[in-house]
C-alpha cells in the first residue's frame, strides 16, 4: 500500500494519505471503494458531501422520483450474492427503494467504514514532486492520495435559471436536486413549476394531486411515454432470480445498458398498420423500450418523424382540452434526441380542473415578484415555485470540485471549450485522475449502473497493472485525447441528437456553456470493447511512467 511506499512526511503538508481517494457516495464510488480496497487491497477512501451514501438519489428527493430504468436492471451485477439479496418492488424503484437499496449494498459490503461523509470537496490539486493528489474539504478536512476518482455523477450540479427577481419572492422555491429531507407541503397551496423535463414529468402528477393549483410553466414541450408502474409479481421475481447471468449478458452487450436488444428492422420497412401496432403495444406495455423498437429511430429523420408524430397524437388524445392539447403537442424536436421521459400520469394531470400551462414561448418569464411569476402576458400569484430545471450536466459536477493538474492548471480553463478527454476516463495534464462516467464515455445514454462498473472495472484493471509493473503515473496523451473527440463527434454527427440544439447533452440549457455534444454514442457495447482492447494492448494512448 502507498502508506508503505510513501511516509505520511513525505508530503508536505498533514494530509491523510491513502492510495486512492474517490469522491461520491453514490453507485460509481461505492462500487470503486470496493474494488480497490477489497480486490486490491489498496488503502482507498471516500469524500461524500451527503450525510449518507445514494449520490443523485441522496438529493433528488422531489414528489414522484423514481428511476426510468427498470428495477432488476438499475442495481449491481457485479455480485450475485447482491443480487440474490435483494427484492425490487415495483416496476421502476422509486427514491426511497432506491436509497434503501444502496444502503444495503453499503452494508453487505462494510463501506460506510471508509466513508467521510459531509465532507464537501473544494479543492483537488495534483502535486507533481509528490505524484500525490491534494483534496481539500470544505470542512477544513485534508487529504492526499496517489489516485483520484471522481464519482460526482452526471447530473449533479443543479442548474437554477438567474431569473430577475428571486430574491424578492416571499413565498417558498426549491430545486428539484437539492430538495429538502423533510419534504414540502402542497396542501391547499399555489405552486408553480418551472420545466418539463423527466424530473417535472414525474412531479407535477403528484405535486398536482396535492396543490390547491399548479401552473406549468413549459419552455419546450416534451414528449413522455406512460412508464406503467406496477408492483412486481412473484412470477416475475423469480424469473429474475433464475436468469440473471442471462440478463446481465444482454444489458452488457446492448447499445445503452438496457435489459432488452434493439430490434433489427427499420420503420420504413413495415406496413402502416404493422407499424401501428407495434406502437400501440409498446406505448401499452410502457417505458424507455419503445425506442428499441426499431433500429433507425435515431438515425433516419422519417423514421424518428413517424415515430414522432404517433406520440404526439397520443397527447392530444390524453388531454381534452384543445388549447392546453395544442401547447403540450408543439413539440419541436424529434423523439428521443433530447432523453425522453416516462410518467404516471404526467398528460392526464392536464386534464384536472386545478392545473395550468403556459407556453413561455408565447409568454416569456421576465422576473420573479414578490407574489409570482410575471410573465409578458401577466402574472401568475404563487405559494410555491419549483424549479424542475435541470443540471450543469456533466463538466458542472467536476467544474466545482475546483480541480487542477500539473502546473495548477484548472480543468475548467482546460475545458473552456467544452470537455476533451481520452475514453472520458483521463484528460492530459491530470495524471491518475480518473473520471467515472466523465464526458467522452457513455454514461447519459445508458442504464447508469452498466456504464458505471464498467468504468470501474477498467479504473480497477488499470491501477492493478500499473502496480503489477512498478508504474506509478498514467496520463492520457495528446494524440489520443484528439482522436478520441474526433470519434465521439463523429458518431455524435450519424445520429438525430446534434440537430437538437437546445438539449442539455450539447450543454444547451446552461447559457454561456459551449456547445459540445458530450457523451460517446457509439454504443455501449463498442465502448466496452475499445476500453478492453486499449488495456490489452498495455494501455495504448497512454502515458506510463515510474
Ligand atoms: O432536467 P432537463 P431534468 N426557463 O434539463 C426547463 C435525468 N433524470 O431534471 O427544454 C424555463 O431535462 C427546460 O426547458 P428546455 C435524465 O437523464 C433521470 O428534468 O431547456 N424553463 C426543461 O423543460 C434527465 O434528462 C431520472 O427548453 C427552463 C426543464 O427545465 C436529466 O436527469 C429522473 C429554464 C429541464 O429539463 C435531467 O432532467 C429524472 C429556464 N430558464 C431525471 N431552464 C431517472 O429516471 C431550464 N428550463 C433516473
Amino acid at each position: 500500500m502507498l502508506d508503505a511506499v510513501v511516509p505520511l512526511a513525505a508530503t508536505s503538508t498533514n494530509a491523510r494519505l491513502y492510495d486512492a481517494l474517490i469522491i461520491g457516495a453514490g453507485f460509481a464510488g461505492m462500487y470503486q471503494l470496493h474494488s480497490l480496497r477489497d480486490r486490491l487491497g489498496l488503502s482507498a477512501h471516500v469524500l461524500e458531501a451527503g450525510d449518507g451514501v445514494g449520490g443523485t438519489w441522496y438529493w433528488n428527493r422531489y414528489p414522484g422520483a423514481r428511476c426510468d430504468s427498470e428495477s432488476h436492471s438499475y442495481c449491481y451485477h457485479f455480485s450475485d450474492e447482491l443480487v440474490q439479496g435483494w427484492e425490487w418492488s415495483e416496476r421502476y424503484p422509486s427514491q426511497p427503494e432506491i436509497l434503501r437499496y444502496l444502503n444495503y449494498a453499503a452494508d453487505k459490503l462494510d463501506l460506510k467504514r471508509d466513508i467521510t461523509f459531509g465532507a464537501r470537496v473544494v479543492a483537488a490539486r495534483y502535486d507533481e514532486a509528490e505524484n500525490l493528489w491534494h483534496v481539500q474539504t470544505e470542512q477544513g478536512g485534508h487529504y492526499a492520495a496517489r489516485y483520484l476518482i471522481t464519482a460526482v455523477g452526471c447530473l449533479s450540479s443543479a442548474n437554477l435559471p438567474k431569473i430577475d427577481g428571486i430574491a424578492d419572492f416571499q413565498g417558498k422555491w426549491y430545486h428539484t436536486g437539492e430538495w429538502p429531507h423533510e419534504g414540502v407541503d402542497f396542501t391547499g397551496k399555489r405552486v408553480g413549476v418551472i420545466g418539463t423535463g423527466s424530473t417535472g414529468i414525474q412531479a407535477i402528477p403528484v405535486i398536482s394531486a396535492a396543490a390547491k393549483h399548479l401552473t406549468v410553466f413549459q419552455r419546450t414541450a416534451n414528449y413522455s411515454i406512460p412508464a406503467r408502474n406496477a408492483p412486481l409479481t412473484d412470477d416475475f421475481k423469480k424469473y429474475v432470480r433464475e436468469n440473471f447471468a442471462e440478463i446481465r449478458d444482454v444489458m452488457r452487450s446492448t447499445v445503452n445498458g438496457h435489459p432488452w436488444r434493439i430490434a433489427d428492422r427499420s420503420v420504413l420497412d413495415v406496413s402502416d398498420e404493422e407499424r401501428n401496432e407495434i406502437f400501440e403495444k409498446a406505448w401499452e406495455r410502457g417505458g424507455l423500450r419503445l425506442r428499441a423498437e426499431f433500429r433507425d429511430v435515431l438515425t433516419n429523420e422519417e423514421a424518428n418523424r413517424i415515430v414522432s408524430d404517433f406520440l404526439k397524437k397520443k397527447i392530444s388524445q390524453i388531454v381534452k382540452d384543445p388549447a392546453k392539447a395544442a401547447i403540450l403537442s408543439d413539440i419541436d424536436h424529434g423523439f428521443a434526441t433530447k432523453r425522453p421521459p416516462i410518467d404516471t400520469g404526467y398528460f392526464e394531470t392536464y386534464n384536472r380542473d386545478n392545473v395550468d400551462v403556459v407556453s413561455l414561448r408565447a409568454e416569456a418569464i421576465e422576473r420573479i415578484t414578490a407574489t409570482g411569476v410575471k410573465t409578458s402576458k401577466g402574472e401568475y400569484p404563487l405559494d410555491i415555485i419549483v424549479f424542475a430545471t435541470g443540471f450543469d450536466a456533466m463538466t458542472g459536477p467536476l467544474f466545482n470540485l475546483n480541480i487542477s493538474g500539473r502546473g495548477d492548471m484548472a480543468l475548467r480553463d482546460v475545458w473552456r471549450e467544452g470537455p476533451r478527454s481520452y475514453l472520458g476516463l483521463q484528460v492530459v495534464g491530470f495524471p491518475n485522475l480518473f473520471t467515472i462516467t466523465g464526458p467522452g464515455s457513455p454514461s447519459v445514454l445508458t442504464n447508469m449502473p452498466v456504464a458505471i462498473e464498467q468504468h470501474v472495472d477498467w479504473i480497477t484493471r488499470c491501477i492493478a497493472d500499473m502496480r503489477k509493473s512498478g508504474q506509478t503515473r498514467i496520463e492520457a496523451k495528446p494524440d489520443a485525447v484528439d482522436d478520441w473527440m474526433v470519434q465521439v463527434q463523429e458518431v455524435a454527427n450519424r445520429t438525430l441528437f446534434t440537430k437538437t440544439l437546445h438539449s442539455w447533452y450539447l450543454g444547451a440549457n446552461v447559457p454561456g456553456k459551449p456547445r459540445v455534444f458530450m457523451p460517446y454514442i457509439g454504443g455501449m457495447a463498442r465502448y466496452r470493447r475499445i476500453c478492453d482492447e486499449v488495456a490489452d494492448k498495455g494501455y495504448e494512448g497512454f502515458a506510463l511512467t515510474r
